[in-house]
């Protein structure tokens, strides 16, 4: 932990802003002061990350890379003050220049290098690995462009870049002497040499692969991990000037356009594969780059190539690094010169690799003609491996094509992604229990009774230190006064606040901090778009990507039934409600920008009817992002996850919402289950379908949207409503919703779950009269949330699969 003093800390930052800008503090504006105390933070920062690789070489123990196409940090300047121990230090010290810290964290540009939850876990687990003493590396792209930014135009989205560059960015390093080459296209020779034969890659195409690395500070233990993001230029290193004289200069810009392409955009889609080549560019290029690099660095330190597996472990997030196993293949036959076995050996020793969906949209499948084409020597591996696979296959399942068809790694003109990284891994893993199940049970049952010991569950987390610490810091105050500081370490020593939570008192407190923190969203709100929230309304969140599973259209249809009761009945005895919804929507996914576009139409229609807007309020905030969510998930009453059963692998935010003290209103889906065991039936209101009900419908078929909609009357009027003209003058307007629910046969049972969610809303209002009570159930939740840390999940990574030495120095 750094010990500074604010006079010390004062000093340093006025030399630094005067050595910087060539002004006096007063003098500068507010980006200006922002930059400084970035730059100053950093220069904190360095003396420990030399520190720790220095020890890292020294003790040379294991050394995990998470390789993620994903990795979605949001702001660091908070995290990293709160982490390395001087938040208070340096606001205080700040204030003495009449500067408010808050204002400067808020001029940092979200790094938004990712579409949700896959990407935000890989950076709750960058921190949990810096705070728990693991050597864990994040390896991934350093989008130009990352996730767009969304505007709410008419109330449609409209899709803009994110140039989060535009303004530099403190915290990365780039190391133009540890630049990789990637190698495409071209043609294999192969050769035979002293009886072996030898591949060489020739008339390929080399991509200079360049790192920026930005530190991953550790809570208060002098480490500082490192997340390497790989950016792509051209080999060449200027314009040939020359060339211009030849008519070529136009040529050379086009190429060098055509290179840094590949590093240029974030793919905004979530769950749905496209098999478009840029994406597979840059699979391979990141990959490649992060598999040689780590080669480099541990060869240079003397390490023995056959041991590899015992100094590193190499863990692919979802099947987007898959290319991974590949790769170290190729390495160690073609340049380490191992025999097929042993590089296999250590390949699958290396490897393991997480699933994070079983939506079929999403696998990744890549043609083969596509693939041999850019990646020949690649596609050659794969090939053999397939090929050893299927002769173990063919000896196993004889004569069921079929079945083996299905397992192979290459079938039907396509490389399936999932095969290859289930076949070249020695760890599978799921991110919540019913996940996990589903994927043993019926996603990948083939796969699991080749390999039933590759499959383990490993529940996903997220960093308490981000999402209550820094983001709720008055909850966080009022815990340490009730049970002390311990739970900062020892996240499931939250437990002893259930105490508390039973407590008069602490459930006024609680109440308390949840106003506060409504407030500040309000104020937020307000400055941003003019809106005015109601306080002492519930504030019922649904904020997450838009998507059919999802079922924000169930929310919806919640909503526009209480909009008809409410113009029956002004008097209707409810609680005030401000329902917000936040998230994207893939820019291709027609059905969920529809579904946007109703919520804002919704929200103008029963905010300007003055029958009902004193009790029904609607917003929809743009741009959801990780910033935005931690000024939402603090304020939020009531927490809606609400997905069909089946189809939400994990989620995450349920659980951000929980360590906030809010309520959840949920199916039991994902990691909703188990918050569900862990606070009670009591505390958790859950409704809808069982995935036992949902999966048997989707094999054996039998359900029927439309007799719904034709015998329940409440559904028959609000589905009635998306295309009578209630919400938009153009009736058509809905018609995908409406054709979705009716026309398909709602393949996401919203007609089936909507009168189990009505009453589980009603059973919420009841809930909420007694302050009392419901501020006892939001403690409980907060008490009960210690085992969703991130910290517990990297545990048991650790231990269960990357096999890494636990030096707990900090706990
Ligand atoms: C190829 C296109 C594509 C892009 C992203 C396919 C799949 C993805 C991700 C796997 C989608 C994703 O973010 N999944 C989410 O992962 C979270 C972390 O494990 C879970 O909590 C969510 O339930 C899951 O939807």
């Amino acid at each position: 932990m750094l010990t500074l003093e604010k006079e010390t800390f004062k000093k340093a930052y006025e030399n630094k802003y005067k050595n910087l800008h060539g002004q006096e503090i007063n003098e500068g504006s507010n980006s200006q002061k922002y930059e400084a105390l970035g730059s100053l933070i950093k220069d904190y920062v360095i003396r420990i990350w030399m520190n720790t690789n220095k020890n890292y070489n020294i003790t040379g123990e294991k050394q995990v890379y998470y390789f993620s196409m994903e990795f979605l940090l949001g702001r660091l300047l908070g995290d990293v003050l709160l982490n390395l121990g001087i938040m208070d230090v340096c606001r205080d010290a700040l204030a003495d220049f009449n500067i408010d810290l808050r204002e400067l964290e808020e001029l940092e540009q979200d790094q938004g290098l990712g579409n949700g939850g896959l990407g935000r876990l890989a950076a709750c687990f960058l921190d949990s690995m810096a705070s728990l003493n693991i050597a864990g590396n994040g390896c991934g792209i350093r989008y130009k462009y990352g996730f767009f930014e969304q505007k709410i135009i008419d109330g449609k989205q409209v899709e803009v870049s994110d140039n989060w560059l535009k303004e530099g960015n403190v915290w990365e390093r780039k190391k133009i002497n540890k630049a990789e080459i990637v190698k495409f296209g071209g043609e294999v020779k192969v050769q035979e040499l002293n009886g072996n034969l030898t591949f060489t890659h020739v008339n390929y195409e080399p991509i200079l692969a360049v790192p920026y690395d930005t530190p991953i500070v550790g809570y208060e233990n002098d480490v500082a991990n490192t997340l390497r993001l790989w950016s792509a230029e051209t080999v060449y290193n200027d314009f040939d000037y020359s060339s211009f004289n030849r008519g070529e200069l136009l040529k050379a810009i086009e190429y060098k356009n055509s290179v840094e392409s590949i590093s240029q955009i974030l793919y905004p889609e979530d769950s749905f594969y496209e098999g478009k080549i840029l994406r597979l560019k840059q699979q391979y290029f990141f990959v490649s780059a992060g598999i040689q690099s780590i080669i480099r660095h541990f060869k240079k330190y003397g390490g023995n190539i056959k041991l590899l597996d015992e100094k590193i472990a190499v863990h692919i997030n979802d099947t987007h690094p898959t290319l991974a196993i590949p790769e170290l293949m190729r390495i160690l036959m073609d340049d380490e010169e191992l025999s097929w076995e042993e590089a296999w050996r250590i390949t699958t020793n290396s490897i393991s690799y997480t699933n994070h969906t079983i939506l079929a949209e999403a696998l990744e499948k890549w043609p083969i003609e596509m693939f041999t084409k850019l990646l020949p020597r690649i596609y050659m591996i794969v090939k053999e491996i397939n090929r050893v696979y299927c002769e173990k296959l063919n000896a196993k399942y004889e004569g069921q094509s079929d079945k083996i068809n299905r397992m192979a790694i290459l079938a039907d003109g396509q490389v399936k992604m999932a095969n290859l990284a289930v076949v070249g891994s020695h760890s599978v893993n799921g991110v919540a229990k019913l996940h996990t199940e589903i994927l043993k049970k019926e996603e990948m049952k083939d796969l699991y009774y080749l390999y039933p010991n590759k499959f383990n569950n490993k529940t996903n987390g997220i960093t308490h230190r981000r999402w209550l610490l820094k983001s709720n810091q008055e909850l966080a105050s009022l815990l340490m006064e009730t049970i002390g500081d311990s739970f900062i370490k020892h996240p499931t020593d939250l437990i002893y606040f259930e105490k508390y939570a039973k407590e008069k008192g602490v459930q006024e407190e609680l109440n308390r901090v949840k106003i506060k923190n409504k407030q500040r969203l309000a104020k937020r709100v307000f400055n941003k778009t003019g809106i005015v929230m109601n306080i002492d309304s519930i504030f019922d969140v649904h904020v997450k990507r838009i998507h059919a599973y999802k079922r924000q259209t169930l929310n919806c249809l919640r909503i526009m039934h209480l909009y008809n009761q409410l113009k029956a009945n002004p008097s209707l005895d409810i609680n005030p409600r401000t329902f917000i919804f936040a998230g994207k929507a893939a820019p291709g996914y027609y059905l969920a920008k529809n579904v946007i576009e109703l919520i804002n139409c919704i929200a103008d229609t029963v905010n300007n009817d003055p029958r009902v807007n004193q009790k029904l309020n609607v917003i929809f905030l743009e741009n959801y992002k990780v910033s935005l969510a931690e000024d939402i998930i603090p304020a939020t009453d009531l927490s809606e996850q609400i997905s069909t059963t089946t189809k939400e692998a994990s989620g995450t935010s349920n659980m951000k919402f929980m360590m906030n003290g809010a309520v959840t209103i949920a199916t039991l889906d994902g990691a909703n289950i188990e918050i569900k065991d862990e606070v009670g039936e009591e505390n958790i209101v859950i409704f809808g379908m069982t995935a036992i009900e949902v999966l048997n419908y989707l094999q054996n078929g039998g359900y029927s949207s439309i007799g719904i909609y034709n015998e329940n009357k409440r559904v028959n009027r609000v589905v009635g409503d998306l295309i009578n003209g209630t919400y938009h003058k153009d009736k058509d307007r809905f018609k995908s919703i409406y054709d979705n629910l009716i026309t398909y046969n709602d393949e996401f049972f919203v007609l089936k779950d909507f009168d189990a969610y009505l009453a589980a809303q009603d059973k919420v209002d009841m809930l909420y009269r007694d302050m009392h009570n419901w501020q006892k159930i939001c403690g409980i939740n907060v008490a009960h949330s210690g085992i969703f840390s991130s910290d517990r999940t990297i545990q048991q990574y650790a231990t269960g699969i990357w096999g890494s030495e636990l030096i707990y120095k900090n706990l």
